[in-house]
């Protein structure tokens, strides 16, 4: 067996040939160096458009909050997978998975699936990072992905981030965030997916032209990390019509949780996976 890890930010390379294949090397590479990367046409129209409705729907019925977002900046729904085939299908994206597998590393998790429409007048959010409950580690904890579902600009409250701040691991300071007012516009067409990594020092701008800008929100964390959402009531009933990846990525492959399970076995092929997959 395998002792070493990768170097934190190392692109493998498998993943530097499977990222060359689907065109997004330097995506993945931006992604180290800058935190951030902006990948166009992830997703086809066709699939966009009745996603945008299963958002739409799912938000409207739930109207969950965000933070200090008020109800008439717009609205999310959270624990999105199983409600619907095309949320589920999001995920299975090879760019998606490509870009999960170099950030959170061999059988990484899905942590959070959740969805966001924002209205004319939304006010930004305040500038954070993501991984608020990780300590600092160089190996990037966590990630997010969002699939942009309508035209994203500066205007059309696009997410803001601060190229490089991911180095810092921490959060800014309130006047560091004060200093970085403007930072990048993750702006991008329908379909284009925008992503930023666990310490990322990001935000949004306010919406300031009509309409509405609908978002699915896919983060991702690293097999040893606890994933926001819990979604153990989904079973093999749901699990049989997915590829096996989908299984891994709710953690049924990973060895944690099963110690002693199963009338006391082991379950060691599991735990030799997951340390293998660890140092992926
Ligand atoms: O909605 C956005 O544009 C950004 C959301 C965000 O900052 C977050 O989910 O952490």
């Amino acid at each position: 067996m395998e002792f070493a890890y990768p170097e934190p930010w190392s692109i493998s390379g498998e993943i530097a040939a499977r990222a060359g294949d689907l065109g997004v090397l330097g995506h993945l590479e931006q992604l180290r160096d800058e935190g951030y990367a902006n990948i166009p046409s992830v997703y086809d129209a066709e699939f966009c458009r009745e996603l945008r409705e299963a958002v739409v729907d799912a938000t409207a019925r739930e109207s969950g909050g965000y933070f200090d977002l008020k109800p008439s900046d717009g609205r999310s729904a959270y624990h999105l997978l199983g409600a619907n085939d095309l949320f589920a299908q999001a995920l299975l994206s090879p760019v998606l998975q490509v870009v999960a597998e170099y950030l959170c590393g061999g059988d990484f998790l899905l942590s959070q699936l959740s969805a966001s429409v924002r209205y004319e007048g939304a006010a930004p959010m305040a500038l954070h990072i993501d991984s608020q409950w990780i300590p600092p580690t160089p190996y990037n904890p966590m990630f997010t992905a969002c699939l942009a579902l309508d035209e994203l600009s500066e205007e059309a409250g696009a997410t803001r981030v601060i190229p490089g701040s991911h180095k810092l691991m921490r959060n800014p300071g309130l006047n560091e965030a004060a200093a970085c007012e403007k930072g990048v516009a993750m702006s991008g067409s329908v379909g284009s997916m925008s992503i930023w990594t666990g310490y990322a020092w990001h935000a949004n701008f306010a919406r300031s032209i009509p309409g509405e800008r609908a978002l699915l929100h896919m983060t991702f964390c690293r097999l040893g990390y606890r994933p926001v959402e819990d979604y153990s009531d989904l079973g093999d009933d749901f699990l049989s019509r997915w590829p096996p990846v989908m299984a891994t990525m709710l953690g049924r492959n990973s060895w944690l949780g099963l110690a002693g399970r199963n009338g006391g076995r082991c379950e060691m092929e599991h735990y030799t996976r997951m340390w293998a997959a660890a140092r992926r």
